[in-house]
């Protein structure tokens, strides 16, 4: 008889197809002689329960889900609330970005019952354990749970290096599906974890506390080309925070990619400022190793913004490394934040010029334009904190915000907000590369945009109806 017990992982229904990696970290590091791990993604199956049902009848220890804040709590939630239904004594446990930052409000749920805070692999491991063997959660390091209905809130576990943990296995899930619904044969792989900045409007200092581990180049050389020798991906996106953070890794992760002769290219996070920092030898070898893909936030095109949401760049550096991308043929999807608490439409405008001269630079430059929406953890929530801004206070009120926003933002009056949705639309068509059966709309757009021209956006309205936007969650 088969005396492993079973842990179940889920995750959330959402719109794209990244594979899951907080999963695979998490069920990677549990004891593979003790525990069979299941895996059961919202995103590919119709009715996830069907799965989870049939898990229940292999001795689970818990059922186990990672929670981004806005829609994936929907269905963490009503995915929850099933297994509590139908299975009342199979403990829920919530884990990663969204519960780490509210324990509490999650807690409140009569659906979940521990929350797992920041880094997963030990706590996790040791949750489990302490599960299977009945033992209390007194004490555990880097929980909160709920003794007797009263919220209980551990110690909280200091992170450590990940290079400590096994490699993922990528066995867990059908890597092959997820590399057929993202469109394209590509790996998801993270080789660090947190970051050391402190941007006021991201999650990632509160959740990391500004701490920063990646794993060295050659255990990354060697698990991609092992992984490459069974699924043939020809991309490999780092899903890193920050993945140029230390230059001499990525300097030596070039070279073990070259060495290696891996065919493939590949994508990482980059900020601006590293981007300069890169000496021209280490992009040289980026571009020859494989490199085709930088993201980098550019936030605002003001040095007033910048400085005052803590991004600790200058604006020039955008520009520089903008040109380096140029000189080694990489491309760059910017991102951008629109609407912070007490931004003026002027300067709002002046973040729109910026990205029309980086546009304009190389057609193979993009640009995400988001609007700022708060959420507590960070200098700017503790400002409107003061200022009384109520947020919300529940999961279910969690579950409708949307980073997003389709809807107009709150610190954006009518006519800058009109502007930059058309901006957003037009700049597309207007810098992407030409094609001959766009080109009349392309020059058109080019002449809306450069002259702020918006009136009777007929384009817009044709594209919107013929084919509407993708959404991000
Ligand atoms: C892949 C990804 C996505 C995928 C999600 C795929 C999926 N699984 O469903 C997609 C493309 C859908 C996505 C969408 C968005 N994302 Co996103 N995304 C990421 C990214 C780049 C990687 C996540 C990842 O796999 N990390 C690797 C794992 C190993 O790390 P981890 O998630 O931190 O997990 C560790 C711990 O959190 C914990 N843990 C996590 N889950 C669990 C569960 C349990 C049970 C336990 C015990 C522990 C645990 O243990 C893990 C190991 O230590 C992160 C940035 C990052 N590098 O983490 C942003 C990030 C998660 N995304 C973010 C945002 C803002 C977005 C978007 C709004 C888009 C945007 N503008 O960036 C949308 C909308 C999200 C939504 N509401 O639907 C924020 C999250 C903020 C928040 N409060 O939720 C992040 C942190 C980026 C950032 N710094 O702003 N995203
Ligand atoms: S550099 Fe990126 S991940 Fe780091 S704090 Fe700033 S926005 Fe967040």
């Amino acid at each position: 008889m088969n005396s492993k017990r079973t842990v179940i992982l889920y995750n959330p229904d959402a719109v794209f197809y990244t594979m899951p990696l907080a999963l695979l970290a998490i069920g990677s590091y549990l004891d593979q002689e003790k525990y069979s791990v299941v895996i059961i993604d919202g995103r590919l199956e119709k009715d996830p329960m069907i799965k989870i049902r049939e898990a229940f009848k292999a001795d689970p220890v818990c059922f186990a889900t990672t929670v981004l804040t806005g829609s994936p709590i929907k269905d963490a939630l009503a995915i929850s609330r099933s297994v509590k239904n139908e299975m009342p004594e199979l403990p829920v446990v919530w884990g990663g970005w969204h519960p780490s930052l509210f324990p509490e409000q999650t807690l409140n749920d009569t659906s979940v019952d521990v929350v797992v805070k920041g880094q997963g692999e030990i706590t996790f491991a040791e949750l489990v354990d302490h599960l299977k063997n009945g033992i209390s959660l007194k004490g555990l390091k880097g929980i909160c749970y709920k003794e007797q209905g009263i919220y209980t809130e551990n110690p909280e576990r200091a992170m450590v290096d990940i290079n400590q943990f096994p490699p993922f296995n990528y066995d867990l899930i059908d890597v092959n599906r997820y590399m057929a619904l993202s469109g394209r044969p590509q790996l998801d792989y993270i080789s660090s974890q947190g970051c050391r900045f402190r941007c006021s409007f991201c999650a990632d200092p509160f959740m990391y506390k500004r701490g920063w581990y990646g794993y060295s180049p050659e255990r990354i050389g060697e698990e991609v080309e092992a992984l490459w020798k069974r699924y043939h991906f020809n991309h490999v996106h780092f899903q890193d925070e920050t993945f140029f953070t230390y230059a001499p890794r990525v300097k030596a992760l070039a070279e073990t990619f070259i060495q290696r002769k891996l065919p493939i290219s590949w994508f990482g996070t980059m900020r601006a400022d590293q981007g300069v920092r890169l000496s021209e030898d280490i992009w040289q070898l980026c571009k020859q190793s494989g490199l085709e893909r930088v993201m980098i936030g550019m936030e605002a095109g003001t040095q007033e913004m910048l400085d005052w949401m803590q991004k600790d760049i200058k604006l020039q550096q955008l520009y520089d490394v903008a040109k380096l991308c140029i000189k080694y043929d990489i491309a760059i999807n910017f991102s951008v934040i629109v609407g912070f608490p007490g931004e003026s439409a002027e300067s709002i405008r002046q973040t729109l010029n910026v990205v029309k001269e980086l546009r304009e630079m190389s057609p193979s430059f993009h640009m995400g334009i988001f609007y700022f929406k708060p959420y507590p953890g960070n200098k700017i929530a503790d400002e409107l904190l003061a200022n009384n801004y109520q947020f919300s206070t529940t999961l279910e009120e969690w579950s409708n915000f949307d980073y997003v926003g389709s809807g107009q933002s709150e610190w954006i009056d009518a006519d800058t907000f009109r502007l930059v949705e058309n901006f957003k639309f037009y700049q597309n068509l207007a810098y992407n590369k030409r094609t001959t059966s766009k080109y009349v709309f392309q020059s058109l757009a080019r002449w809306r945009v450069e002259n702020n021209n918006y009136r009777f956006p007929i384009e817009k309205k044709l594209k919107e109806w013929l084919k509407p936007e993708t959404k991000l969650s």
